[in-house]
């Protein structure tokens, strides 16, 4: 592991700090090797039950860190097919199959695969100065990162097409006005909001999150008859979990839930 993120242990819920402010976060193959090392170790670990994404400095993340590969010294182009079948895909795969909520605080820009992995998150709440740009098409580059599949079906294909098309750069407060985000914060109350949301959502019934999360994100690609017999199914697992008899239990005797996660 490199110094490229953070890691911090908050008890029962994780954050992961990226940490190449200098270059506003951009990615290299280092960071995502870190990314990919810390988010495995948090999927697995049963005591952490969401994870906050935050980011160092003054931007969230830039994307493709695009001085790594040292074009403009004449090296020779890499094979971005092989990048990103080795970086982008195993990174936003683990934050859509991680077993738990995933938050992103923006702060700043998210720029590219930046852009792309802050809105693959669960959550995401975006500082009010923070912006988002599709930046790829200024460099000849396609929305990749999963991120011309995600915007079509958070955004339709209209605000899509303009926003990929164009590399315009969004507003915040637009990205929260078409349904791309959750939440606005205040600048100064960013991490506190997201904080507090990781804080929540790890002492609830992380099993049942689990399979909430899944079941939207399966809705795009199955019919309805499908997808009626997978919430049969999930709804199946969620009775037989302790959280489910202790959540009823407790509306009964008009008390707080103790969740345990299982
Ligand atoms: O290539 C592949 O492997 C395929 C995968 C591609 C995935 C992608 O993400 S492609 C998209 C790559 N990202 C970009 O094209 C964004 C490039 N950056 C920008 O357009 C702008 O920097 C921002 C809009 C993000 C922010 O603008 P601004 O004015 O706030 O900051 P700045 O002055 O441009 O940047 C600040 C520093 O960060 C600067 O370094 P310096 O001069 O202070 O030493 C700049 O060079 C550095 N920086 C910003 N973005 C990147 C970066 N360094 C490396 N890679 C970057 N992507």
């Amino acid at each position: 592991m490199t110094n490229s993120i953070i890691v911090h242990d908050r008890g029962s819920w994780t954050e992961i700090q990226l940490n190449r402010p200098d270059q506003l976060n951009a990615l290299d193959a280092a960071m995502h090797a870190d990314l990919r090392a810390a988010l495995s170790t948090a999927a697995a670990d049963k005591s952490c039950r969401a994870i906050l994404l935050s980011a160092a400095g003054r931007g969230f993340c830039a994307g493709q860190d695009l001085a790594g590969f040292n074009l403009q010294s004449g090296q020779p182009v890499p094979d971005l097919e092989e990048v990103i079948r080795r970086d982008y895909n195993p990174l936003v795969r683990l934050v859509r199959e991680m077993p738990k909520p995933v938050i992103a605080a923006v702060n700043g820009v998210a720029a590219g695969a930046g852009a792309a992995l802050a809105l693959h998150c669960d959550i995401v709440i975006a500082a009010r100065s923070a912006k988002f740009v599709m930046s790829f098409a200024k460099i000849g580059l396609i929305p990749d990162a999963g991120s011309s599949w995600l915007l079509s079906r958070l955004i339709g294909e209209a605000r899509a097409k303009g926003f990929a098309l164009t590399g315009t750069p969004i507003s915040a407060e637009q990205a929260y006005q078409w349904g791309l985000i959750w939440q606005l914060a205040e600048d100064q109350a960013l991490y506190e909001t997201a904080a507090g949301m990781a804080a929540d959502f790890a002492s609830g019934p992380t099993a049942g999150l689990a399979l909430t999360k899944q079941l939207i994100q399966e809705a795009a690609h199955r019919d309805f008859d499908a997808h009626l017999e997978a919430e049969a199914k999930a709804q199946g697992q969620a009775g037989r979990s302790h959280d489910y008899a202790e959540g009823v239990a407790a509306f009964f005797e008009r008390r707080k839930p103790t969740f345990r996660g299982d």
